[in-house]
């Protein structure tokens, strides 16, 4: 009821208004009910003028992810199921990861003003101050093996620079595997977990963080960060760029549960600051050099060490040298 209202009131003529009476009759309830919409919404940090005789006007949306705004504005069959937000939370993948174990479809999606315990990989924190990025999570239930769960890593990353790059103007890059790197700095990261057994994976949660308006990071991460507002000057509508990135995702998606991974790769390799550099590769157990190569049909990087071998690394990190 309450999304049906924020339409109603988006949608105004001119001086704004919609009344009290439009609103009940449109929506089949009582003008009591109409004003307790409107309070709740209140609540939530709408900005809304009440006056007598000609009714309410929607003067503000506030800056939050709310599944309200999320789902007036996202044109989607995949993520249109659950929406679940949280003004805090641990963290986003977490959530995503108990709805998916009680059955949530997939699709399913969690968002956050801020998570306290956001993760990167191998445990490593996120930073995830309120109000200022997009850290979200969903839930994907592709019939494939675990391998290649991490291909979801990729298609994500393609969509997101996709996004920034086609519909924001932004010269982004994408550092193999998880890292959208702007001017050798990370402006977002993607952490795929995955819930399977030997043969077949369960469910999938990619968890994508982007710093938007983030103005100052914590000097731990200070020269290695950056944020949509640092590379602009400009401070970003999050709703947006989260349904334009959900959108261009379930796209993405869509090729690679259709067979068309190779679409995805080809797009990546475009997008790559990895390919052709001189690179430090850090696995679990072992660190080498070479030459980033291609990657490969399963979305494995390639690499030329120095004494001529090829190899295909399936995780670690990566940095230029
Ligand atoms: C990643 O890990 O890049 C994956 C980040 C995924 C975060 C999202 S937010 C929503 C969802 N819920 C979660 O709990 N996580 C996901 P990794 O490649 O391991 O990079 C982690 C490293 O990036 C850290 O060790 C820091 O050096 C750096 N870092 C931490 N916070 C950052 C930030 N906000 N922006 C840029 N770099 C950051």
């Amino acid at each position: 009821m309450k999304k049906e209202i924020i339409k109603l009131l988006h949608t105004a003529g001119e001086d704004g208004f919609v009344s009290g009476e439009e609103i009940s009759q449109k929506l089949g309830v009582s003008r009591t009910a109409v004003w307790k919409h409107i309070k709740a919404l209140k609540e939530l940090g709408y900005t809304i003028k009440s006056q007598p005789k000609k009714g309410y006007k929607l003067e503000r949306v506030p800056d939050f992810l709310l599944p309200e705004e999320i789902e007036l504005n996202l044109d989607s069959s995949l993520f249109s199921k659950k929406i679940a937000y949280f003004k805090e939370v641990d963290s986003t993948n977490d959530e995503a990861k108990r709805f998916a174990s009680l059955g949530y479809p997939e699709g399913t999606l969690v968002v956050a003003e801020k998570q306290v315990k956001g993760r990167g990989r191998r445990g490593r924190c996120w930073s995830s101050p309120f109000g200022k990025g997009i850290w979200c999570s969903f839930v994907l239930r592709p019939d494939i093996t675990p391998p290649e769960a991490s291909k979801l890593t990729i298609i994500a990353a393609v969509s997101l620079v996709t996004v920034l790059q086609k519909q924001y103007g932004l010269e982004v890059k994408i550092k193999w595997p998880n890292d959208v790197m702007y001017n050798n700095k990370k402006l977002a990261g993607i952490l795929t977990e995955l819930s399977a057994d030997v043969e077949r994976v369960n469910y999938i949660v990619v968890g994508t963080g982007i710093n938007v308006n983030t103005q100052d990071f914590p000097p731990e991460i200070e020269q290695l960060a950056i944020s949509l507002k640092q590379i602009t000057g400009k401070t970003y509508n999050r709703v947006m760029l989260l349904c334009s990135y959900l959108q261009q995702f379930e796209k993405d998606y869509q090729l690679f549960v259709d067979g068309n991974f190779q679409q995805i790769i080809s797009k990546w390799k475009t997008y790559s600051e990895t390919l052709g550099k001189r690179i430090l590769v850090k696995g679990i157990n072992q660190s080498f050099e070479g030459i980033a190569l291609d990657i490969d049909a399963d979305g494995r990087l390639i690499v030329k060490k120095e004494d001529g071998t090829e190899v295909r690394v399936n995780s670690g990190d990566v940095s230029l040298r």
